[in-house]
């Protein structure tokens, strides 16, 4: 199915005259290992169960290229990821995902039951505006205080506080069906990946979080997972040993 068949119908009409099937109207600007892999897996998931191809364009953040002003015409906020759809950018992950997973339900990437999908979305939710959070400031104290020492101290509240999001994700393993939300893969799959690869950068030994780190192992080989983190050269493994 094109992805215009889920567009308004006089939008659908106007893009199936000038779309060839060879064009994906989809792009996606994705940071290599950022949260950006979350949307990125949501359209491997999609390409797979659709056949929807889509673009990508890596966008090196620690070379800044994420304030550069074409980029920012995207994003004013200066944040991976950004999704161009028929030439039109969204922002915010959930956004993001909440739009894909309603143009492409076929890849059951959310539950459809109500009361299941707000449960999901309340997992989701906390990932994104908790945990995702907790990390930027480990990551970049300096956007939130000034002073070194007070930098030290957020970095070093925010990494118990990230420790504490990461058992919390643990305990969420132990009824994984296999995965998180049962037997789909979904976006919530994808955040935990990307939480357990940063806490490794932190300093946080995955292998003290077991059940957590085999979950992640066994996501890693689903085929969406693996080719998202082939295409965006990542591994699993982040932490390196004092
Ligand atoms: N609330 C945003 C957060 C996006 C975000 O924090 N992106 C980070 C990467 S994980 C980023 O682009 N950072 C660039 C920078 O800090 O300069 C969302 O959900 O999309």
């Amino acid at each position: 199915m094109r992805y215009y068949f889920a567009l308004a119908p006089a939008l659908r009409d106007s893009q199936a005259a000038t779309t060839t099937k060879e064009t994906p109207m989809m792009k996606l600007y994705y940071g290599p290992g950022a949260c950006s892999f979350v949307p990125h897996v949501a359209l491997e998931a999609i390409k797979a169960a659709t056949g929807e191809d889509f673009e990508v364009q890596s966008v090196k953040l620690h070379k800044g290229e994420q304030r550069t002003p074409e980029y920012l015409a995207m994003n004013p906020l200066g944040l991976v990821p950004v999704l161009v759809i028929d030439s039109k950018p969204l922002t915010q992950i959930v956004a993001i995902c909440d739009h894909l997973d309603r143009c492409f339900p076929q890849a059951g990437l959310m539950p459809t039951e109500p009361w299941q999908r707000a449960q999901a979305m309340s997992h989701f939710a906390w990932m994104n505006n908790t945990v995702h959070p907790t990390f930027t400031r480990i990551f970049r104290p300096g956007n939130f205080v000034d002073s070194e020492a007070a930098q030290a101290e957020l970095k070093q509240a925010a990494l118990t506080a990230f420790r504490g999001h990461l058992e919390r994700i643990q305990a969420m393993t132990a009824h994984a069906a296999p995965f998180l939300l049962g037997e789909r893969l979904s976006f919530v799959d994808a955040y935990a990946l990307v939480f357990l690869r940063w806490g490794g950068l932190a300093g946080i030994d995955p292998a003290t979080l077991p059940a957590y780190q085999a979950f992640v192992a066994r996501l890693a080989a689903t085929p969406a997972v693996a080719a998202a983190m082939a295409r965006e050269g990542i591994a699993l493994e982040t932490y390196k040993k004092p």
